[in-house]
């Protein structure tokens, strides 16, 4: 029933086990602003390229499930103002009814997978939110990183969230988090959460062989990498924080919830840093690129 649309250069790169790297259009589409997103995406894509992978952005457009996008599609996605937030959730009612959407984190696994591509680099993951006592807000990309098995490039949970909470569900799931090149998890736009990581890795050949040990062992579930912005575009956590503490109030305020709370999060904090988390975001995620395309490399070459 399903049939997808892989790009011939995604699908030439599978058939002949090189490294595929796959990549999520919710940031695109909701995580950043037009026309700075297009670049980004661009330029993501490059990067890929540049350290020897095919790059593989994932969305749905007009009920068909695309694996790596045409230079057109990229453009119209990224201009796009009512493509849909698509999580584990809503993937098949979009595709039944012929809609256009942008996959989070969790979809983007889950259409990775079932493409046969193993790697998957991103800025964040979703996470624990803030008061999720109250609220019950934590994201599904949790639960996907404990069921799909891909290893996930991240610059670690946004500091929006709730990092502690975050890793106690990561750890209940089974899901390891392993940061690399350094003893602290890293939060997205900060190099340092503050708190330690539950394991670190240094090499990308190690990673590999733990992304393959993990499917030798039968383990569901994937791998969570937590990559730390590149140090000249950081902004501590003590600059960020204050500004986070006015985009959480913003949110109340306005009863911000669901899939909402975190497009509107990223989008105060564009306007309150005045574009400067947009930099920060932009540099942690072509970092990520580029080591998802290193680790996608040193596991074709494992296997
Ligand atoms: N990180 C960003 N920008 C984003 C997201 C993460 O820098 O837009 C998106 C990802 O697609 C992630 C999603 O999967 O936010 C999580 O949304 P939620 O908290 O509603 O599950
Ligand atoms: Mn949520």
């Amino acid at each position: 029933m399903l049939d997808m649309d892989v790009h011939p250069t995604v699908q030439t790169a599978l058939h002949d086990t090189k490294p595929v790297v796959a990549l999520e259009s919710t940031i695109i589409t909701h995580g950043m602003p037009f026309p700075q997103n297009l670049e980004i995406a661009q330029n993501v894509e490059a990067t890929v390229k540049e350290n020897g992978a095919t790059p593989a952005t994932i969305a749905v457009l007009d009920g068909r499930l695309k694996i790596g996008l045409s230079t057109n599609e990229l453009e119209a996605l990224a201009q796009s103002k009512d493509a849909a937030k698509l999580s584990r959730a809503d993937l098949a009612v979009c595709l039944a009814e012929g809609k256009t959407g942008a996959t989070t984190v969790a979809a983007t696994m889950i259409a990775a997978h079932l493409a046969g591509i193993e790697v998957f680099a991103t800025g964040g993951i979703g996470g624990v939110h803030r008061h999720a006592e109250k609220t019950f807000d934590i994201s599904a990309d949790l639960q996907e990183l404990a069921q799909t098995p891909l290893s996930v490039i991240a610059a670690g949970p946004k500091a929006i969230l709730d990092i502690p909470k975050t890793l106690e569900v990561l750890e209940s799931l089974g899901v390891p988090v392993i940061s690399y090149g350094q003893d602290h998890l890293p939060a997205f736009w900060s190099r340092s959460s503050g708190l330690r990581s539950p394991l670190r890795m240094n090499e990308v050949t190690g990673i590999a062989r733990a992304h393959l040990m993990r499917q030798s062992l039968g383990i569901a579930g994937g791998q969570l990498i937590a990559n730390p912005i590149p140090r000249h575009a950081e902004i501590p956590i003590e600059e960020i924080e204050p500004f986070i503490a006015q985009a959480l109030e913003a949110a109340l305020e306005q009863e911000i919830s669901a899939k909402e709370v975190t497009p509107f999060l990223l989008s105060r904090l564009f306007d309150l840093t005045q574009g400067r988390s947009l930099q920060a975001n932009k540099a942690l995620v072509l970092n990520n690129a580029a080591l998802g395309a290193k680790i996608a490399g040193a596991i074709c070459a494992q296997k």
